[in-house]
């Protein structure tokens, strides 16, 4: 099983390596991996991909959400305050700016709830929240757009974003989702910066039966990346995932291997890759806005994770980027588990953010 895992000969790492080496090394490459099987599932051990097989019972969407700093303080201060006065507007407007909803988005949605109140539309402040409730779904239903991996085979999805986000871990609980839906899969370790992000994948491919291409540390990405789409090809696979190293839009060097990798790819299939996929970390407040603005004009961005919105994440920044972007919030991550990666619902996630009704939070 060792065999199919064994270290390939890296390339140079190079830069500048034209794109006749680029086939050539992946043609080496290629042989490499199809003379073997995947290796056998085991699901033993802890790595930094989740491998624990899905619960039974999924945790819900309040559960998960419930711990988070925004639903805190929501649910605090309509606990604190139940009437419906200036006092729990001006809490209000504090708490969604504090979750990083956005100085305009807070403002415009407590301007538009103390007009409403102004016109008597709220009997008391259950009201008020149901209201809320109602408006804070509205800025993000357009932007819940499920993610459709039928339209193109293989499909590929290239999942992009800073370091840290949770791109690998998330590729490892969309592998599982594909599989589970009987979907065939073939991984690519496109993060050829960090030999640690290589092997994370491989193990994780390992455990769970799904190929990982690999061309060790230090290899181009966009030659991994291809030969990750050959293979799917010559596999008949259904989708491909290729993992890529974290970036900021100030590494120009970084940000062009992003732009090489899609004309690589565009020379097998014009229209590959079929998704970018950029993960966000829900953590990372505002910031957010400008990773998505800079990775969007640098290599184009078709859709969006929001990750580690459990815990004391400010769940608000999805807000922001629903307003901001207008861009398919794909799937969000509620924790750290297989099951947590959740295809984004926009009801779900704001109901898991509010208090169910007041008095229920002491
Ligand atoms: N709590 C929580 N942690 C997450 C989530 N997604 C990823 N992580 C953690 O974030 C850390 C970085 O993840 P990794 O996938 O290596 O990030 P990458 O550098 O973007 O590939 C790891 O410790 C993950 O377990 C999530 O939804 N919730
Ligand atoms: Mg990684």
């Amino acid at each position: 099983m060792l065999k199919f895992w064994k270290k390939k000969e890296s390339p140079p790492p190079s830069e500048t390596v034209s794109l006749d080496a680029v086939e050539q090394v992946v043609e080496g490459a290629q042989a490499d991996v199809l003379d073997d099987d995947a290796g056998v599932a085991t699901l033993e051990g802890s790595h930094s991909v989740d491998t624990t097989p899905a619960a039974p019972g999924k945790r819900s969407w309040r559960e998960r959400l419930s711990g988070s700093g925004f639903a805190r303080s929501l649910g605090g201060l309509f606990a604190r305050n139940p009437k419906l006065d200036e006092d729990l507007l001006d809490e209000l407007e504090t708490c969604l700016i504090t979750a990083d909803v956005g100085v305009t988005a807070s403002t415009d949605l407590v301007e538009n709830l103390r007009k409403r109140i102004g016109k008597r539309e709220f009997a008391d402040a259950d009201a008020l929240l149901t209201a809320l409730r109602s408006e804070l779904v509205t800025v993000l239903k357009p932007v819940e757009k499920p993610l459709d991996v039928d339209t193109h085979r293989p499909f590929v999805l290239l999942v992009v974003g800073v370091n840290g986000v949770g791109k690998t871990t998330t590729i490892g609980k969309l592998a599982r989702r594909f599989q589970s839906e009987g979907r065939a899969l073939v991984l690519a370790a496109g993060d050829t910066f960090r030999a640690a992000a290589v092997e994370q994948l491989k193990t994780w491919g390992e455990r769970n039966s799904v190929p990982v291409i690999a061309q060790g540390s230090g290899a181009d990405s966009a030659s991994v990346i291809f030969d990750a789409l050959q293979t799917a090809r010559s596999r008949h696979a259904d989708v491909v995932i290729a993992d890529t190293a974290g970036r900021l839009h100030t590494q120009v060097g970084l940000m062009d291997e992003l732009g090489k990798i899609r004309r690589v790819l565009g020379k097998i299939d014009a229209q590959s890759p079929h998704e970018v996929l950029m993960v966000i970390d829900g953590t990372t407040g505002q910031n957010a806005i400008n990773q998505v603005r800079q990775f969007r004009e640098s290599i184009g961005v078709s859709g969006l994770v929001v990750t580690k919105l459990d815990g004391t994440a400010k769940g608000g920044v999805l807000f922001a980027l629903a307003r901001e972007f207008g861009l398919p919030i794909r799937y969000v991550g509620l924790g750290e588990g297989i099951d947590d990666l959740r295809v984004f619902d926009a009801q779900a996630f704001v109901d898991g953010l509010l208090p169910a009704a007041l008095g229920s939070n002491s």
